[in-house]
């Protein structure tokens, strides 16, 4: 009978290695290249990489993208750190920011290297970024590329670097396992293939965990025929945040989330188009509301984080979404007049060229975008385009900064030691690193920072393997346990599929869609999601606990009829544990730190005074406890220039 669908006993596949990379984004991909370097040095080095797609499309990148959010060029790492503190309401670990700033140049002069087209100013077309080619900058930090490759570029170099026997595609981790000998310790990590009746165990000195960040965790805005279009990828399902917790890691800012303001229904993104076609957006009376509200930011003191029109992506979605829930929608993306502005000092095939590259912005990063303007027939220079704030997302590497609570750097002037605790980028956890979207309280790194952050983690784990080499992990788990534990959705299914005739609705199992459906509902309703316009407060947030409670136990109960299926049950099961961190933080944190991503109603200051600090937490598997603290903010990097008043407040200059 097992075999009918496609499930005898699985194979069992063990392996040691001394660094185990999980995940195949652009953070793993810098970790496999740094450690390419040091296996010339260490030949006996044993790694591997494990990704649950093909690394050449998998994670945030899969699509390409059209701009490099982080080169730094000609600025200064400490200004970096200004810009992240400012965006991030006050509270980064600036040790972090700092360290991915200064490195990540490095990164980009390799994608280059590799072949990815980097735009460059006229006359510069032929040199390069090292040779002292000027980028064309949409931003202060962002530089423009022909990114549709981009995935495949870096990949190629991560499997160079690797080689193919040291990499495992199509594998899905499910959970890290502790040491047999000491619970704060990393030993092993279990995952299935979804390919192929095949179980992974992996016993390893030290892993990176690096599975990016938690998509469809929320309701989405597109439903029904639009189901399965997000702005961040959908197979990103928070295996980051919820193996971590489960493994006794401390997570940080979870309360943390991104709402991007994107064009409506294909979730394209707006940067190029304000920052590089310099077009404007306004409310359905053609007013600018940015101008218009500016005022309002002072209401809920929200304004000290602001420096004229210079505020940070949750600001600016705060004035945008008054307009919308006092019925001035919708917000309209003035594109016509951005290209016929661009266009007056520009020769008809210059012009020409403008048009494509309008087009080309989604088509190298998020072509459903492209689908849209022509399926609705929209042309961009004529006719403009909704803009929408969509569900909320999870992210370490954008602009959000929810993730797991890491040590930094150790050269960094001022920082405490609380910040500090052994090798850079691991977390509480002995042996277990994180990068990219995984490390907490340190966003806008996003491609080209993530990358940079894995190679900074790889360092740091060679380090870590070599200073333990003697040391042979034991997990706390047997391979029975875990097998029984993997399966368990393909067990349920097979005990109890002939009690009905209709295969999706039996009273003993729930199917992973089903139980997607019921988790997205709860988040959206009751933990800010867009059926309350984002807004939330205590009373919403104790039945939102009461109900991830008991879909957290019910997720036991989930069917698998296929390998498809138990990855869908996996990464639902990833999602709850996500899900719940994020509602736990927003019920901690008694303030509106992040107005235009969340708001507590019943909190609805910013409250410097009392929460101009970490929110960090620890999640106990045995007994499905979460225990949460304040930790303190650390002011590493002074107050540039202009900087509003409001942040000097507790600052100690260095
Ligand atoms: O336009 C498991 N990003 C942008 N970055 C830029 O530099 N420029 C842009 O233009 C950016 N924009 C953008 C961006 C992303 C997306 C989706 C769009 C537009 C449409 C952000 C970056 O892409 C992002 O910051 C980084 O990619 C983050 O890197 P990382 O490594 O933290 O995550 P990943 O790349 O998604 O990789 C995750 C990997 O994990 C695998 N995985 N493997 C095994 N077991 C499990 N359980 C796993 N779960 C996941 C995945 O397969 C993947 O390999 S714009 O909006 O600003
Ligand atoms: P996005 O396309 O929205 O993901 O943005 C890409 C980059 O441009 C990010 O670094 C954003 O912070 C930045 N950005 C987007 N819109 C604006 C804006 N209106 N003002 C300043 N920066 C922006």
């Amino acid at each position: 009978m097992a075999e009918e669908y496609g499930f005898g006993n699985p194979e069992i596949i063990e392996e040691e290695v001394d660094i185990l990379i999980i995940g195949g984004g652009m953070a793993s991909c810098g970790a496999a290249f740094e450690i390419g370097r040091w296996l010339e040095k260490v030949p006996d080095l044993k790694v591997k990489l494990v990704d649950k797609a093909a690394l050449d499309r998998s994670g945030a990148v899969a699509q390409g993208l059209s701009a490099i959010n982080t080169y730094l060029g000609e600025n200064d790492p400490a200004d970096y750190v200004r810009y992240v503190r400012g965006d991030l309401m006050g509270i980064t670990r600036e040790d972090l920011v700092f360290d991915v700033g200064r490195h990540v140049d490095d990164s980009v002069h390799h994608f280059e290297e590799w072949g990815l087209p980097i735009w460059k100013q006229k006359g510069d077309e032929s040199k390069k970024l090292t040779e002292g080619g000027k980028p064309v900058r949409s931003g202060r930090w962002q530089i423009m590329i022909n990114g549709e490759s981009y995935k495949w570029i870096v990949a190629e170099a991560a499997k160079k670097a690797l080689g193919i026997d040291r990499i495992d595609e199509r594998v899905f981790i499910v959970r890290l396992v502790t040491d047999k000998n000491d619970p704060t310790r990393v030993a092993g990590a279990a995952g299935f293939s979804v390919r192929e009746n095949k179980l992974f165990i992996y016993k390893f000195k030290s892993c990176l965990l690096a599975a990016g960040g938690a998509v469809n965790v929320f309701r989405p805005r597109s439903i029904g025929e639009g189901t399965g279009r997000a702005w961040y990828p959908v197979w990103n399902a928070g295996s980051t945040y919820a193996m971590a917790a489960e493994c006794g890691a401390e997570l940080t800012l979870m309360e943390n989330r991104f709402v991007p303001a994107r064009f409506k229904d294909g979730y394209g993104p707006v940067g190029a188009w304000f920052l590089l076609f310099k077009a404007q957006a306004m409310n359905a009376f053609g007013e600018d509301y940015q101008t218009k509200n500016y005022g309002i930011l002072k209401d809920n003191k929200y304004d000290s984080y602001a420096d004229g029109m210079k505020m940070g992506t949750c600001l600016r979605n705060h004035l945008m979404m008054k307009e919308m829930r006092e019925g001035r929608g919708p917000i309209l993306m003035d594109t016509p007049s951005a290209m016929a502005k661009l266009a007056e000092t520009m020769t008809p095939k210059e012009v020409k060229h403008l048009e494509a590259e309008a087009w080309e912005d989604f088509l190298d990063m998020t072509i459903a975008q492209c689908g849209v303007w022509a399926g609705e027939n929209i042309e961009p220079d004529k006719e403009m385009s909704e803009l929408m704030p969509t569900e909320p997302y999870l992210l370490g590497s954008h602009a959000g900064c929810a993730g797991i609570w890491c040590s930094g750097p150790d050269d960094i002037p001022g920082t405490p030691d609380y910040y500090h605790w052994g090798y850079n980028r691991m977390t509480t956890v002995k042996g277990l690193f994180t990068a990219g979207d995984g490390v907490g309280a340190s966003g806008h790194k996003f491609s080209s920072g993530s990358h940079a952050e894995g190679r900074i983690a790889a360092k740091a784990m060679v380090k870590y393997a070599l200073d333990n080499k003697d040391w042979k992990p034991e997990m706390s788990r047997t391979v029975d346990e875990l097998v029984e534990e993997i399966y368990r959705p393909v067990k349920t299914f097979l005990e109890h599929k002939d009690y009905t005739t209709a295969i999706d609705v039996n009273p003993h199992y729930i199917t992973p869609k089903m139980l997607q459906f019921r988790l997205q509902k709860i988040m959206d309703e009751y933990v800010a999601g867009i059926a309350t316009w984002y807004q939330t407060n205590a009373k919403m947030l104790e039945i939102a606990e009461k109900k991830l409670v008991m879909i957290r136990e019910d997720a036991q109960k989930m069917r698998a009829k296929d390998l498809h299926e138990l990855l869908r049950a996996w990464e639902n099961y990833h999602r709850i544990l996500a899900a719940e961190a994020h509602m736990r933080h927003i019920q901690f944190r008694e303030e509106t730190r992040y107005p235009g991503y969340y708001y507590r109603t019943d909190f609805l200051d910013l409250d410097d005074d009392n929460w101009k600090c970490f929110v960090n937490s620890t999640y106990n598997r045995d007994t499905g406890e979460w225990n949460l603290k304040k930790v303190a903010y650390k002011q590493l990097i002074k107050h540039g220039e202009g900087e509003p008043e409001g942040l000097a407040r507790d600052g100690s200059p260095v």
